[in-house]
């Protein structure tokens, strides 16, 4: 039986997205390097440190920085990410997703986010989401991050239930993997390949409600 329904946050609450592609762009043209689109799909899910290797992998410049360059490098991208996200508003959810949210906070279930974001906090903030969300995942506080279920597995502990008895939903390659390794029931949003190996897939959060969920899950 279904008791807690978890949501990634990026790309499934809402679009921040574009702000880690903005943010990241500029911070590899200082560096010369240049991605595209394509290439940042890999970055979704993937920590700050992750991303930026990959980044510097990309642009043959892996070797070229020390450990503490990186760490400046990765704090630079974050400030910038930070100032964009102040753009977002309670105006920000991703279609549905507030419905969907006010729906299963009504009918009891628990509602934990599974972000690999340290900046979750904040933007649940700006959304004014926090009535809806009991609980949000430190990412400093797990061992691994997505594609291990660590994060996942962090909120089923925190709410004390089982990982069959929760709902994981992603945007993300690496974060649906995290949902399966955790054996929770997944649901991937979007029209890619990326999200082909959950469980159930929407095209758009739109299309998203409690109902669906419990009935795709079993529940
Ligand atoms: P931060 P999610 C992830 O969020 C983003 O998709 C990924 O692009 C980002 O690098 C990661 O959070 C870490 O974010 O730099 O803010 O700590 O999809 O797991 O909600
Ligand atoms: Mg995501």
């Amino acid at each position: 039986m279904i008791k807690a329904i978890i949501f990634d946050l990026d790309g499934v609450i809402t679009d921040t997205a574009e702000y880690h592609y903005l943010a990241w762009k500029a911070l590899a043209t200082e560096v010369g390097i240049d991605f595209d689109e394509t290439f940042n799909e890999n970055l979704k899910g993937v920590s700050r440190m992750e991303s930026l290797e990959l980044i510097l992998k990309h642009g043959n410049r892996q070797d070229d920085f020390t450990k503490q360059e990186k760490v400046t490098l990765a704090t630079k991208k974050n400030e910038q990410y930070k100032t964009l996200i102040k753009r977002i508003t309670p105006g920000h959810y991703l279609p549905g997703i507030k419905e969907l949210l006010m729906e299963i906070k009504e009918a009891g279930y628990k509602i934990g986010v599974a972000s690999a974001s340290f900046n979750a906090p904040t933007i649940i903030d700006r959304l004014a989401a926090n009535n809806y969300i009991d609980y949000i995942v430190d990412p400093g506080s797990v061992d691994h991050g997505k594609p291990a279920p660590d994060l996942f597995l962090n909120v089923a502990d925190h709410f004390s239930v089982r990982a069959e008895s929760c709902i994981g939903i992603e945007d993300a390659k690496a974060g649906i993997e995290a949902i399966n390794r955790a054996g929770m029931f997944s649901v991937g949003v979007g029209t890619g390949t990326a999200i082909k190996e959950a469980d159930l897939i929407v095209q758009s959060t739109s299309e998203l409600s409690l109902e669906r969920l419990l009935l795709a899950a079993g529940s």
